[in-house]
């Protein structure tokens, strides 16, 4: 596939797997999951052309498993709008982590934190060259805040590590940004 089928297709499958499931037909569990074939009945795609999406994610967006029961199932890594149990573990974060926005919403941010929005969490990325992709999505400037996660953990705030490296936490408190 070329990459912009690719990209186009990896788009699809986010929003049936994060947001919108069932415009497509689908019934995720609780942990997220809908079983491969009914994806690939929903995408109208065959299995070659979801491996190649998964595989070769950029940002590994997507987790295929199979189950106890043999029944392999897909679900995306983070980034959900409807309630999902990703189950995963709270993790110490490394000392400083960044996230990166719009100039537009500076202000705001400066005032209230930052807030999960629609999603399920805050995303934190690892580095400033993530975080300022991160911000370029919003068109404009883009800043970069960083985040004192060392004190943010000492005084109480869980943090999870999704599958493809992004950080996620429930509120950033303006305090622990600069
Ligand atoms: C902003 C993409 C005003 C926040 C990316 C962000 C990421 C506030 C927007 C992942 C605010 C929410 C997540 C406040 C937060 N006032 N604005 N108090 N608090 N915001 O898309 O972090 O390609 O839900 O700065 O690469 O931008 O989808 O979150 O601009 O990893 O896999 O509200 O989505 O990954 O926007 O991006 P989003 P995000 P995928």
């Amino acid at each position: 596939m070329e990459r912009g089928a690719l990209v186009r297709l990896s788009k699809r499958m986010s929003l049936a797997l994060r947001h919108d499931p069932g415009r497509f037909g689908l019934a995720p569990d609780q942990g997220g999951w809908v079983a491969v074939t009914d994806l690939l009945a929903a995408m109208r795609i065959d299995r070659a052309a979801l491996d190649q999406v998964v595989v070769g994610n950029d940002k590994q967006r997507f987790a295929i498993e199979r189950g106890v029961d043999g029944v392999e199932r897909i679900r995306a890594n983070q980034g959900h709008s409807f309630p999902v149990e990703l189950g995963l573990t709270p993790t110490p974060p490394p000392a400083r982590l960044y996230h990166g926005t719009g100039a537009a919403a500076l202000d705001s941010i400066r005032a209230t934190g930052l807030h999960r929005g629609g999603r399920h969490h805050v995303h934190l990325s690892p580095d400033v060259e993530t975080a300022r992709r991160v911000g370029a999505r919003r068109g404009g400037a883009v800043v970069v805040l960083a985040v004192d996660a060392a004190a943010m953990a000492r005084d109480g705030h869980a943090f999870y590590r999704s599958a493809n490296g992004v950080w996620l936490t429930d509120v950033v408190p303006s305090a622990y940004l600069s």
